[in-house]
């Protein structure tokens, strides 16, 4: 196992959606013994404390919720992230999935940078590929992989300086997606696997499959899972449950698989919402499946079978 330098970023983003709680996400993960957990493994962790937002002369909008305060939050999460990434494995602390507005441009202007292609693995029940134009709730949590790959329709936001490739994206765990959303995200060519395809398959097939075009190309990947990826029975502590999602395990082999890929150059952990949780247990899950991803197992194995 290679020991890394992992930054943890409070991101305390709570404006992406109208239920309040998410921005006491941080201090459940610091709480849960995240940083404990990953030293466990050998890493060098540094928490980098909670970020604000940059302050932006916007007003507010009359259908999109909180749209100034999310720009405010993208801006401060592009520069942290970009900066982050200069000086190790950042894991972003969640706050709200509008955080991944500033994160995954953030990562993908540094991966720009240094000439490699930015991959995402983006773990949740929903698509998250709504415009500001296609939005019918108005929250903005619902955006983020459409900004980042580049779709008109963000007025207000900053530019994304380098878009990423939506051929470059692969969404796993879908099972609540929008009608523009699933034109959108087919037309633009994103790889998805949604629930049927887990149980038909496993979640170990469309993985290695996106896994090795991350390999092949030399990219950078960032990987951004939302607690609702999981099923609510395991992790409550979500704002918007759906039935039907990953198991335990499906979250721990999407970990361990990303682990033994040696791929992974940035972690999101979103939507944690710590009012709505049963005894910590949603955030020690989440603990454990960045654990997972960052190198605990139970035995080494002796090959590293990805397909
Ligand atoms: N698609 C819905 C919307 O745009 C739900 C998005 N909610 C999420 N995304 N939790 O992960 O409002
Ligand atoms: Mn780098
Ligand atoms: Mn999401
Ligand atoms: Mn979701």
């Amino acid at each position: 196992m290679s020991a890394k330098t992992i930054l943890l970023v409070g991101a305390p983003v709570d404006s992406g959606k109208r239920g309040a709680g998410c921005l006491m996400g941080p201090d459940a993960y610091r709480s849960a013994r995240l940083p404990g957990a990953l030293r466990d493994l050998g890493h060098d962790v540094v928490d980098l404390g909670n970020l604000t937002p940059e302050a932006v002369d916007l007003p507010a909008h009359p259908h999109l919720y909180s749209l100034p305060e999310t720009v405010g939050w993208t801006q401060a999460l592009i520069r942290e992230a970009e900066a982050a990434m200069t000086r190790g494995l950042p894991i972003f602390m969640g706050g709200d999935h509008a955080l991944s507005l500033g994160t995954v441009p953030g990562v993908a202007a540094h991966a720009a940078r240094e000439g490699r292609p930015q991959f995402v693995l983006w773990l949740d029940a929903h698509a998250d590929f709504h415009t500001l134009k296609t939005t019918e709730s108005g929250n903005l949590h619902g955006t983020p992989l459409a900004y980042a790959t580049g779709r008109d329709g963000f007025e207000g936001f900053p530019e994304v300086a380098a878009p990423v490739a939506p051929e470059n994206v692969c969404i796993i765990g879908l099972r609540s997606v929008d009608g523009p959303e699933r034109d959108a995200i087919d037309a633009a060519g994103v790889a998805r696997a949604d629930m049927r395809d887990i149980d038909e398959d496993g979640i170990r097939k469309p993985l290695a499959a996106f896994l090795n075009r991350v390999a092949e190309a030399g990219g950078a990947l960032h990987v951004s899972l939302d607690v609702d990826f999981l099923d609510p029975a395991v992790a409550p502590a979500v704002g918007t449950t759906v039935p039907g999602g990953a198991t335990v395990r499906e979250g721990h082999l999407a970990m361990e698989m990303i682990h033994d890929s040696g791929l992974m150059t940035s972690l999101d952990l979103v939507e944690l919402n710590p009012m709505l949780d049963e005894r910590g247990r949603t955030a020690q899950l989440m603990v454990d499946l960045a654990a997972s991803a960052l190198g605990r197992r139970v035995f080494d194995r002796p090959t590293q079978r990805m397909l």
